[in-house]
């Protein structure tokens, strides 16, 4: 089967040229899933989830990844360099590793998941852990962009954004329409300005004839747009978006705005109680931060007003980079000696020994 690349099938609304290595990992092309319990639970008939998970480095940073490293290669960068609360300090250096760059990360000391972290390492990247939040360690790649002469990777290079806009391309060309409303976790606010983007430029070519309302979810102890200020000590499980001052803080407001949308807090607990919803209804497994946009669906409900709407939840990661937050593993399974007490455990009838 010939996978399809992700660069060359929307060139067009790319900045790829004959110049550019159609670099690939396998990214994109992620699995639109309708919903089998969640929607019926909420009195939505036409509930999906964009699951990114599937991308190659477990996250959708490998859309905008993709890019920028084909760029950097395209344009002889001497290597990368992002600041990354986990998941593009992982899709940085596995990216980095298959164009044969250097990659240089910074992360928050202590402030990102172990999965991810190890992914940085393992992709060979040189990994530094800076004592503060993902905001210094922005300042740290972006001041090292410019002395080191490495290139900037994170969502302050437009290459990222055009990547994952074609996330939404996605969503409309299986749709074959805009959806009503499209729910998504908001951190460093590039992903929302990326499908806003996404949804407008496939809208002046004539894909799609309308435009979704924007449903932007922040963790409620790290919520700088929300509160309209930054959060100096963001505090969240979530830590994919444990961030105080998002970059693309005023295209996200621009973005909601202009789709008539919101852009609201979810607390750690409602996060929490939404990563379990998906894996146990859906058999979906998404990182914390993933669910908040589904947790803002839940606690929100009444911004959809008619049950007939299309919604479209992104679930922006894995679950199995940061597995544990939410889940009492040990409360969960039953240690036994043998098989009466499984049989005696589960309640179930039983027959007669096989004899195979
Ligand atoms: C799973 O990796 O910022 O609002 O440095 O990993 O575009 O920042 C990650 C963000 C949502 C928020 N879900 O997206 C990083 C980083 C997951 C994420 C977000 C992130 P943005």
């Amino acid at each position: 089967m010939n996978r399809l690349n992700l660069l060359q099938f929307y060139r067009e609304f790319l900045p790829v040229g004959p110049q550019t290595p159609t670099i690939s990992l396998g990214e994109g092309f992620t699995p639109l899933i309708r919903s089998r319990h969640l929607g019926r639970q909420l009195g939505l008939e036409n509930l999906y989830f964009k699951f990114e998970g599937t991308n190659p480095t477990g996250s959708f940073k490998d859309r905008g990844m993709v890019v920028a490293v084909a760029k950097a290669l395209e344009e002889g960068a001497r290597g990368v360099v992002c600041a990354s609360t986990g998941n593009t300090s992982a899709s940085a250096a596995a990216y980095a590793a298959c164009a044969g760059l250097p990659a240089v990360v910074v992360v928050p000391a202590g402030g990102i998941a172990p999965g991810k972290l190890l992914q940085a390492v393992a992709y060979g990247a040189q990994v530094f852990a800076i004592n503060g939040t993902f905001d210094r360690a922005l300042e740290a790649a972006v001041e090292l962009s410019a002395r080191a002469n490495l290139r900037l990777v994170n969502s302050l290079n437009p290459h990222r954004l055009a990547g994952q806009k074609t996330a939404a391309f996605e969503i409309v060309d299986e749709l074959g329409d805009s959806p009503d409303y499209l729910f998504l976790p908001v951190g460093n606010a590039g992903n929302i300005s990326a499908y806003w983007l996404g949804f407008k430029e496939y809208r002046a070519a004539g894909r799609t004839t309308k435009l979704p309302r924007l449903a932007g979810f922040q963790a409620a102890g790290a919520a700088p747009i929300v509160l309209g200020r930054p959060v100096p000590k963001p505090e969240t499980v979530a830590s994919a978006i444990r961030i105080g001052h998002p970059a693309n803080w005023d295209s996200a407001v621009r973005a909601r705005d202009e789709s008539g949308g919101v852009i609201e807090a979810v607390t750690d607990d409602e996060i929490l109680a939404a990563r379990r919803l998906l894996a146990k209804l859906e058999g979906l497994f998404v990182e914390p931060a993933s669910a908040a946009g589904v947790a803002g669906l839940v606690k929100f409900r009444s911004l959809v007003q008619d049950p007939r709407a299309v919604v479209v939840c992104v679930l922006t990661g894995t679950g199995l980079k940061d597995p544990a937050p939410g889940f009492d593993v040990e409360s969960r399974v039953y240690h036994v000696e043998d098989l009466g007490q499984i049989l005696e455990t589960l309640g179930l009838e039983v027959s007669p020994r096989s004899s195979g």
